[in-house]
């Protein structure tokens, strides 16, 4: 049954066009994710993570005539939307096999942790942890077939998918030495020895009406370490502008030699861009 229960949800994996499936080891990911953040903590009892992945298509990035990233914006939605419907259905599958099975939002809702945001389990550390690539300076992931324009969804699930690779992190191409395109290519500085500052990239690349400036979020940040009912407060806020957003930047993802429309589109205007 369980064979069975795989090729089927392998089969309508595959009906939906997305290309890139993997599973990590819960278990595994138990032991490295921060307290809060661990499949354990929203799943007890989940032994994987079913993670699905789908890349942009690239001219999306840099299309002409388009200062607001209209073609860009649209393609993620809907492949957000993709992702969270899949991994409904996929939770569906498993429970009708009697494995509980959480779908894990593609994005939104985000939470706080002191005061920065965060989701609810990480897409990118799961997807290292799966042996499907490496995580870049820029904090992206790098898919050695895809580049950096995969987009992410997944599943937990107490069923032990066989044909989990944990152990294996670290496959395909991570930064080349010495690389800093992307630390250089950000307009707020916001990358800094393979981290992020995520309250100036946040304020820097999402577009919306009612996101604060970035001295008052770095403000709010400051209070929410202290405040749960903040911190509350602001993932009802981020909720409600999260469903739908502009974006502003993604200098630090078409910088980067790992950006599949480097090759297909050397002269699109926005690469390298810092504007
Ligand atoms: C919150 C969030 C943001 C925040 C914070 C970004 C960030 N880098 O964390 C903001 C709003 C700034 C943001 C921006 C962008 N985002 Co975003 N974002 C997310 C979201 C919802 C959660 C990421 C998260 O939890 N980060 C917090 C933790 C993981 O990050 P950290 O501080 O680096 O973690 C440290 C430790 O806490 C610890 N850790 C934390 N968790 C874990 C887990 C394990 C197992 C381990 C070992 C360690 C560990 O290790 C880290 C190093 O010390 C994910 C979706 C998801 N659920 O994964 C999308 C996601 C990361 N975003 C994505 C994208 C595309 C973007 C943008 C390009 C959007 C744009 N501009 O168009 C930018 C890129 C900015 C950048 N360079 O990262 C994609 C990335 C795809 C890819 N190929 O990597 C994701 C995966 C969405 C998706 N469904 O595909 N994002
Ligand atoms: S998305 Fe823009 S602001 Fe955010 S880290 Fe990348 S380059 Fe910096
Ligand atoms: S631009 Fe260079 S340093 Fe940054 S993620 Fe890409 S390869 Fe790594």
């Amino acid at each position: 049954m369980k064979k069975n229960l795989m090729s089927d949800i392998e089969r309508y994996i595959k009906s939906r066009d997305i290309p890139v499936f993997a599973a990590a080891d819960a278990e595994r990911l138990n032991q490295t994710a921060p307290e809060g953040f661990r499949p354990m903590d929203y799943l007890p009892g989940a032994k994987s993570v079913l993670l699905l992945a789908k890349p942009l298509p690239v001219s999306v990035f840099s299309s002409a005539n388009d200062p607001g990233y209209s073609f860009y914006i649209r393609a993620f939605t809907s492949y957000y939307n993709l992702m969270n419907e899949s991994a409904n259905q996929i939770s569906v599958m498993l429970e009708s096999e009697g494995f509980a099975s959480l779908p894990v939002p593609s994005y939104s809702p985000l939470t706080f942790y002191r005061g920065e945001p965060r989701g609810l389990i990480s897409f990118k550390h799961a997807a290292e942890a799966a042996g499907l690539g490496r995580i870049g300076k820029n904090t992206l992931f790098i898919h050695p077939e895809y580049g950096n324009v995969l987009r992410f969804g997944g599943v937990l699930t107490t069923m032990k998918w066989p044909a989990v690779r944990s152990g294996q992190a670290g496959a395909g191409k991570s930064c080349p030495e010495g690389c800093t395109l992307c630390i250089q290519a950000c307009p707020v500085g916001a990358l800094k020895g393979g981290t992020i500052d995520k309250t100036a990239c946040m304020t820097r690349c999402i577009k919306h009406v009612m996101m604060p400036p970035r001295f008052m979020m770095r403000f709010l940040g400051a209070v929410m370490r202290k405040s749960t009912k903040l911190t509350r407060f602001m993932e009802l806020f981020t909720l409600n502008f999260f469903e739908e957003y502009g974006i502003r930047c993604v200098n630090c993802l078409t910088a980067c030699p790992h950006f599949p429309g480097r090759k297909l589109n050397a002269s699109a205007s926005r690469l390298g861009d810092a504007s």
